[in-house]
């Protein structure tokens, strides 16, 4: 039987990925190292479609139709080569191999680049929504060359999640351009869940609100426009009662967040790019500062204020509310900023009206707010930043008083805030008239020569600091 595609790498992603194909019909192969996984799905979910398992790299190549769709789900890095190494050469020109793991955009570069040479397509794909969004309608990325994505684009649009008819796939663009936009996925879902975990410990600790009431204050939210699957699932995790203990679920988790890597790729990326994303730098940096139990026991006894609830809590969560929002436009800014850093770079030519459209549905940070991200790119492609769309500047202002007031709030009450006062430490720097870099670099005149601009003359400018500072122009 010729299989449409072929999954080889059958864990939790990969099973689920194939079952998806196979649930819309395309006849789909499969393959995995340990080939017990692959005799045990069939067993299991052989009923769902039209299977074509193998127990040999020959078989699983020879069952697939040309050209050849063969979807690599395995750990990025040294696994994603093996798997690559051991297939390549079996394959054809104009086979394609798509990788759907969590690669670095670089390694998929590098590997793109080299299979080209013979004549292969090989396709870096972002996939994400978990477990649950590849069975049932991932968000899916796919780089590569147009070619291939005329073959595959139309399977990766029918198996991804729709909203309002709309496939939440499209083709990002050559090379690396689908796992670089991931991964600023995987960047921005990062700040996301910060920005909300401040949200719950100014509720918690300013407003005085207990677990459950917080839920509740999640789920009143997440009616408005901060509709989203994460605020949902916040309500969810906050009303959650410990079965063993009968304690709020969030009192008895371990408070040192762990990471995997994306978002620490993001702000390494985006450090190199020379793009400002302070909010998922922020994200990435509380996180690893939770898990600092050293540092942390050590500082115990540093003095601060006693954390009191404010006056009227309910006003309070108004404006908590309001900050969370204008946070997460700033944040949302910054990385549509990084994707178009990227693109411009590496000359990927990414439409960033269309990576909001495929983020409204299947991924973790799908959100009613993407639409508003979509229309505002739609309505002007040249966007500088989201801040500057007149819809969104006009929400920030209507927030930015509550939006001090929080963070105000936070600050005298001891909580600590990077998410958002990172957000309105932006804010406020953009919209500045004057930025004290100006005395920055008369700074590295003095110590380094290094020279300046003048606002009055063109031209770059050294000042003879030690003797008679008189000006010289270079
Ligand atoms: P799992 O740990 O569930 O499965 C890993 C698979 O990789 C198994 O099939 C394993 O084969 C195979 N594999 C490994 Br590991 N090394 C191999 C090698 N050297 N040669 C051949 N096969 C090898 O991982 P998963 O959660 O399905 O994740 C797969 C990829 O998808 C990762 O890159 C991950 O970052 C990405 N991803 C995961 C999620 C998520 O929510 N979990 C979301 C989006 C993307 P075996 O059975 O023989 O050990």
């Amino acid at each position: 039987a010729a299989a449409q595609i072929g999954v080889t790498g059958l864990g939790v992603m990969g099973r689920n990925l194939a079952r998806n194909f196979a649930r819309h019909g395309y006849p789909t192969a499969l393959h995995n190292r340990t080939t017990a996984r692959t005799d045990a799905i069939m067993a299991e979910f052989g009923h769902e479609g039209t299977f074509v398992p193998s127990h040999t790299a020959q078989e699983f190549v020879a069952s697939l139709e040309r050209p050849r769709r063969l979807v690599i789900m395995v750990n990025a890095g040294a696994a994603t080569d093996a798997v690559i190494e051991e297939f390549a050469p079996l394959l054809e020109p104009g086979d394609m191999i798509i990788d759907g793991g969590n690669a670095h955009f670089a390694d998929t570069r590098r590997r793109e680049a080299a299979l080209r040479e013979s004549g292969l397509h090989f396709v870096g794909m972002g996939v994400s929504g978990g477990e649950e969004g590849a069975l049932n309608g991932p968000s899916i990325m796919p780089g590569g060359s147009a070619e291939s994505y005329a073959a595959l684009g139309p399977m990766l649009e029918t198996i991804s999640a729709k909203v309002d008819g709309v496939p939440c796939a499209t083709h990002v663009g050559p090379d690396g351009a689908g796992h670089f936009v991931k991964m600023v996925h995987n960047g921005i879902e990062y700040a996301d869940m910060q920005l909300i975990a401040e949200a719950y410990d100014l509720l918690r600790y300013a407003g005085g609100y207990s677990p459950a009431q917080i839920a509740d204050i999640f789920r009143t939210w997440n009616s408005g426009r901060l509709d989203s699957y994460l605020i949902e699932i916040t309500a969810e995790v906050l009303a959650h009662t410990d079965a063993k203990t009968g304690r709020p679920f969030v009192d008895v988790v371990a408070d040192a967040a762990e990471q995997k890597g994306t978002g620490r790729w993001t702000v390494q990326i985006a450090l190199d790019l020379g793009t400002p994303v302070s909010g998922i730098a922020e994200a990435v940096f509380a996180r690893s500062l939770s898990g600092h139990g050293d540092l942390r026991a050590a500082a115990r006894d540093l003095a601060g204020p006693s954390r009191e609830a404010v006056a009227d809590p309910d006003s309070f969560a108004d404006k908590v509310e309001q900050a969370l929002y204008a946070s997460k436009i700033v944040s949302y800014a910054q990385g549509w900023n990084m994707i178009a850093a990227g693109s411009e770079e590496y000359g990927w030519d990414i439409d960033l009206g269309q990576m909001a459209v495929i983020w409204r549905g299947g991924c973790i940070i799908r959100a009613k707010f993407l639409d508003r991200i979509r229309s505002a790119y739609e309505s002007n492609p040249q966007l500088p930043t989201l801040l500057a769309d007149p819809d969104f500047a006009a929400e920030v202002t209507a927030a930015q008083n509550a939006w001090r007031d929080v963070v105000a709030t936070a600050v005298g009450s001891g909580i600590p805030v990077p998410g958002f006062s990172a957000a309105l430490a932006y804010y406020d720097a953009l919209r500045a008239d004057r930025l004290p870099a100006a005395l920055i670099q008369g700074l590295r005149d003095f110590f380094g020569a290094h020279t300046y601009r003048r606002t009055d003359a063109d031209g770059s400018y050294h000042t003879l600091w030690a003797e008679d500072r008189s000006e010289v122009s270079r």
